[in-house]
């Protein structure tokens, strides 16, 4: 039997179209391009050391930000897959095109679409297994996840500006209706009318996008909790807040915790070591703020304890950033660095109790740092040592 690679010709499902393509592209560039704007937001709160420092309001501002980036994001693979199927058959269309400036425009509109769905496909699948914590790669997530974007983001540009015309085409006609100046390259009597029209099929898509938001929002929006089925978190656990990592993840000790437990406080070559009743003397505040996630989960708590600021003026003034280590020996959580305009911020606490309670092992006993506007994964659990920096 003889093989031959497949030609444009052979795929003659009416819904292989550019009326298709443009409307699904329109709703994928806009979930991309809010990706990209509120990743940028992520980014910039977790560099160590920003140009312009990162602002403490509003308070849920990254609880805000990045729980539109997940959202987004979910809603992008749907579109995605439905785009990417669409547009699949033209991978078999003529590669040469003549005169040369057709061929340089043809090539670069292949090259802007291979980087373009190489790093889309990359930055959904490792996102959507970073917000289930599945780390099965090498690479570190968030530099990696950083660079693609601005990749994918740069590919997204140079395609919509060469596809402009063909999709300024699509929406000036009825979505089921061809052009006639590009004809599908198969024969139109010929064509398969399918089981769907291609109004049936956007419809089935924006159906899909909206259950999986639906499915996993939330996790980040109290309202959606019982129906978010795939939501990552629930909101349940201890003190009614999710654990990230356990304290037995974490290889914190009860001996470690225990009452040998100390905090360090250093500036310079002066410093204090405080024991959990020191802290417990200083003036109490208490604070409603969320932890937010990067992997998308929020949720709002109640936290006590000494104001940071307190704290770091038992060694002389403020104004520094302030390294926070914890009694993790391991992993990249363990540590964190607070910035000074964090420090000095009335509502930055240390705090030693969370909704009325103490903290539990898994929430960071004896004390963690709480602060508004901060990624979760700088809310260093288990402090041990705070030192200006
Ligand atoms: N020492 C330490 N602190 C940590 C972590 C960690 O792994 N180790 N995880 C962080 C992350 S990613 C989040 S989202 C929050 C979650 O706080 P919770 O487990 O009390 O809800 O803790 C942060 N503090
Ligand atoms: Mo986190």
């Amino acid at each position: 039997m003889a093989v031959r690679t497949p030609s444009q010709t052979d795929f003659t499902s009416r819904l292989h179209s550019p009326a298709v393509a443009a409307r699904v592209g329109t709703w994928l560039g806009i979930t991309f391009g809010i990706c990209f704007l509120t990743g940028l937001v992520s980014h910039w709160a977790q560099v160590p050391d920003p140009l312009v420092a990162f602002p403490t309001r509003p308070a849920w501002g990254y609880r805000v930000t990045q729980g539109l980036h997940v959202i987004t994001g979910t809603a992008a693979i749907p579109l995605l897959l439905v785009k990417l199927w669409t547009v699949y058959p033209r991978l078999f269309g003529r590669v040469v095109a003549w005169p040369p400036r057709a061929a340089v425009v043809h090539g670069l509109e292949r090259l802007a679409t291979l980087v373009l769905v190489a790093s889309g496909v990359f930055q959904l699948v490792t996102g959507l297994m970073n917000s289930t914590q599945w780390y099965p790669w090498e690479f570190s997530f968030r530099p990696t996840h950083y660079a693609v974007a601005w990749l994918a983001i740069g590919a997204i540009v140079v395609h919509v500006a060469l596809k402009l015309p063909a999709i300024r085409g699509a929406y000036a006609r009825d979505v089921e209706e061809d052009d006639p100046d590009h004809p599908p390259p198969y024969d139109v009597e010929h064509s398969r009318d399918g089981v769907m029209s291609r109004r049936g099929l956007l419809r089935s898509t924006w159906l899909a996008a909206t259950v999986a938001v639906v499915a996993t929002a939330g996790a980040t929006v109290p309202l959606l909790r019982k129906v978010s089925v795939l939501g990552v978190r629930t909101g349940d656990g201890p003190q009614g807040l999710p654990i990230n990592r356990t304290a037995v993840a974490a290889g914190v000790s009860e001996e470690a915790t225990g009452s040998s437990w100390r905090l360090t406080v250093l500036r310079g070559d002066s410093g204090r070591r405080l024991t959990l009743d020191d802290l417990r003397a200083l003036p109490q505040q208490t604070v409603e703020l969320p932890i937010a996630c990067v992997e998308g989960w929020s949720a709002s708590a109640t936290w006590t304890g000494p104001r940071m600021s307190d704290v770091m003026a038992l060694v002389g003034t403020s104004g520094a950033d302030v390294g926070v280590y914890s009694l993790q020996t391991r992993g990249a959580f363990s540590t964190s660095r607070l910035p000074a305009n964090f420090a000095d911020d009335p509502l930055t606490l240390l705090a030693l109790e969370v909704n009325g309670e103490t903290l539990s092992p898994d929430h960071g006993y004896p004390c963690r740092i709480i602060a508004p506007n901060r990624p979760g994964v700088l809310q260093t659990k288990w402090v041990t040592r705070l030192e200006t920096l």
